[in-house]
């Protein structure tokens, strides 16, 4: 099961590197080569999903990915027609730093006729949007606020209001290409009060950004930005160099 690998990793203190492909940013590029820097980067999951994604183009792009990794490919969708049966696992997200209901509970029940006809192992996520210095694609598509980078409390009890009602994953969000990623603050915060994995991802943008996010406590690390703009970026990042 995917979620064993994320639970085995965070009792073990390994920490994970997931490389996000967003369908609708991949335009032109060659999957194949994509997925090859992928493969020998050192990734242990690929993410696939985006704001902005139609129906058919997850399902082929996750069809593709399979053929060219035997790495665990699992859904971050953001909305319930990206939902492919050809992936491993999905991210059942609720997006809990909004207060609209349709990213709360309407996508997600929406969802349940295509999990119903899928294999897919659904890990029920507690998703968490924090300012990250500017509006990003998550912000604009859910019609929330993100929280305000310095309100760590509200994060902290958040993150733990999504513990408590069941979510078996953490993810804090600063959004994709965001100018600032999740304050180290932030992270060792939630950290501290969680007994889930923790994913951090949005705007991480240098190797000493992915140490310092593992450093503060994040488990799982997710790279899309700075990937899709140089493949070569995770290339030098060697497994056993993630845990300071
Ligand atoms: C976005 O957390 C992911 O949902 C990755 O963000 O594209 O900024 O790396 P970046």
């Amino acid at each position: 099961m995917i979620y064993d690998l994320f639970l085995s990793a965070m009792n073990q203190g390994n920490k994970l590197l997931v490389v996000l492909l967003d369908p609708d940013k991949l335009d032109g590029k060659s999957i194949v080569e994509t997925i090859d820097h992928i493969n020998h980067s050192g990734a242990d999951f690929i993410f696939v999903g985006g704001s902005i994604v139609e129906e058919s183009v997850t399902d082929e792009l996750v069809s593709k990915i399979k053929a060219l990794t035997s790495l665990p490919i699992v859904l971050f969708p953001g909305n319930y027609i990206q939902i492919t049966s050809n992936a491993d696992a999905i991210l059942f997200l609720s997006l809990i730093s909004g207060r609209n209901p349709e990213y709360l509970i309407n996508q997600q029940v929406k969802a349940v006729p295509y999990l119903n006809k899928s294999e897919l192992e659904v890990i029920p996520t507690g998703y968490i949007l924090v300012d990250g210095g500017k509006e990003t694609a998550v912000q604009k598509v859910s019609e929330t606020k993100p929280i305000l980078a310095e309100n760590i409390d509200e994060i902290t009890q958040t993150a733990m209001a999504g513990m408590y009602m069941g979510n078996k994953l953490i993810y804090l969000e600063a959004g994709s290409g965001a100018l600032n990623p999740v304050s180290a603050a932030a992270i060792k915060s939630v950290k501290k009060n969680l007994n889930i994995p923790l994913i951090v991802g949005g705007g991480i943008r240098s190797k000493a950004d992915l140490l310092e996010a593992y450093k503060n406590g994040a488990d799982v690390v997710v790279i899309g930005t700075a990937f899709e703009e140089n493949s070569n970026f995770l290339d030098k990042i060697v497994k056993n160099e993630h845990i300071c």
